[in-house]
């Protein structure tokens, strides 16, 4: 595939200082796909500073012609959008229908919703006998993973660049090709040099040098609760704003007035998507006891239209995994499953038929899983269903509440106001009420360990402001 063999500093492609590259495969049959340069901290450096030249231009160029280089960000994202799908599908491994519906497109949508804000936005307000400015926080640093490897990057970049801010980019390992796309469409939409910037690279060598970065003023990460940790820690240290959005264990709590074959069809679909690498999946699914045996077979009958294949063919609804080590960690998590006794109902451990080279896992379902295990309190990120009896509400309530995560949820019921009242006692960042639909604009992120901040709408872009006052 078409790859640049530098990296994007200060408007152009320059090559990077150090000799190291990252190859870039394809998950579904571990073909090399292309290479990319693996930046070094002196290449973070010179980004960083590139992005700091740039600031006081862009900062001060009005927020109506900011909206006016996002909307052509927003155009030309979407008529790139077939070359997009197949470059995801190509390093991620998503089934091609899920990349122009949800990595192609989501994206667009979230550009578009900043161009808006951008021109609509009141960067000021009258408080009393103050005027409060809301002014760009600086140098954004910006970590993104590869599981919605373009979503995670316009999700920090659109509104880094509506507020007025300039940024670097570290993209993961595994997706970088996508990453170098975006830095083309930025660039064709005429967003001066300086203001995006792009460093590939490895994340303990370039990812941690750019947290650690005296130059830039918010660090916004996402990825594993682990890293996530680490790099806010260091970012924290130097006294910079920290922006997290880590791992979830979400809770899809089926009341007991629901529409239980809805509930669990949406369920099982919501989890293998992806083939289940998004942080806000429900992993966990809450049936009443009375219900659970119905669920648990309709679940088992539900995944079986999930069967895996090649992500490049328009049937595929199950991809691979993004790399191998992920499909080992997956693996790793059915056998712990097993061994505390849950009971497998569909997939497991053995590799799916015709499939061999390809990180691809059977889609799994467990019944009879218990809120102390394993499986039902770490995220798992792979095509893996638990499902859990609960006797009332209330102890729905606690097993939902149960884990150190509180990314996202679901609740179902015949009730809308039911469901919104126990969603209002759910300790997580967003919950879909009977199936809920993405909504650019609403705020997203974690309560508890699932992160710090928000990210979309104009909850993601006060992210990217600080805040001044002037006493009259
Ligand atoms: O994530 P990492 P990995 C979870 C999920 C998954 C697990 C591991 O459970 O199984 O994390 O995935 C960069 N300093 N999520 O290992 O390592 C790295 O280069 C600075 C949830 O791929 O956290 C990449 O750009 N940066 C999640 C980014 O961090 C470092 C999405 C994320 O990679 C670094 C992905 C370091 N020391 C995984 N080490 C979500 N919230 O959606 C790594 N990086």
């Amino acid at each position: 595939m078409k790859a640049h063999d530098g990296l994007f500093i200060d408007g152009a492609w320059r090559p990077a200082t150090g000799t190291g590259t990252i190859e870039v495969t394809n998950p579904a049959d571990g073909s090399l796909l292309a290479t990319v340069p693996a930046g070094g901290p002196e290449d973070v450096d010179a980004a960083v500073r590139a992005a700091r030249a740039a600031l006081p231009g862009w900062s001060a160029t009005p927020p109506a012609r900011r909206a006016a280089r996002l909307e052509a960000l927003q155009r030309i994202l979407s008529a790139r959008g077939e070359e997009i799908a197949g470059t995801v599908t190509a390093e991620l491994g998503s089934p091609l229908t899920l990349s122009r519906k949800v990595h192609a497109a989501a994206p667009v949508a979230v550009c578009g919703s900043y161009a808006r804000l951008a021109a609509e936005y009141s960067f000021e307000e009258r408080i009393g006998n103050s005027r409060v400015l809301r002014e760009p926080v600086g140098v954004v640093g910006a970590i993104t993973p590869w599981n919605y490897p373009l979503h995670q990057i316009v999700a920090k970049a659109a509104p880094a660049l509506a507020a007025g801010c300039t940024m670097v980019l570290k993209p993961a390992e595994d997706t970088p090709l996508v990453a170098q796309l975006f830095a083309e469409a930025v660039a064709e939409a005429g967003v001066p040099a300086g203001v995006f910037n792009l460093v590939t690279g490895l994340g303990p060598v370039a990812g941690q040098a750019l947290a650690g970065h005296e130059g830039i003023d918010l660090l916004s990460f996402t990825g594993s609760t682990a890293v996530g940790r680490r790099v806010g820690a260091l970012a924290a240290g130097g006294v910079k704003r920290v922006a997290l959005e880590l791992g979830g264990k979400s809770a899809n709590v089926i009341l007991p007035g629901a529409d239980l074959a809805r509930a669990v069809k949406a369920g099982v679909a919501n989890v293998m998507s992806n083939s289940g690498q998004t942080c806000s999946a429900w992993t966990r699914m809450l049936v009443d006891a009375e219900r659970y045996d119905e669920a648990v077979r309709l679940a088992a009958e539900a995944v079986a239209r999930y069967v895996p294949g090649d992500p490049a063919r328009e049937s595929t609804r199950l991809g691979p995994l993004v790399n191998a080590e992920q499909r080992e960690r997956v693996l790793g998590y059915i056998r712990r499953g097993q061994e505390e006794g849950a009971r497998l109902v569909a997939g497991g451990t053995e590799p799916p038929e015709g499939l061999e080279g390809g990180h691809y896992v059977r889609p799994t379902v467990f019944a009879d899983v218990t809120p102390a295990m394993t499986i039902a309190q770490e995220e798992i990120f792979g095509p893996v269903l638990s499902v859990l009896a609960y006797r009332d509400t209330e102890e729905a309530l606690r097993i939902a509440n149960g884990t150190v995560y509180g990314l996202a949820g679901a609740v179902w019921s015949d009730d809308e106001e039911e469901a919104v009242a126990f969603a209002r006692r759910m300790e997580t960042g967003q919950v879909d009420i009977n199936g809920g639909r993405f909504n650019p604009l609403a705020p997203f992120g974690g309560y508890k360990q699932s992160g710090i901040g928000r990210e979309l709408g104009p909850h993601g872009l006060e992210e990217y402001l600080q805040t001044k006052s002037l006493q009259f």
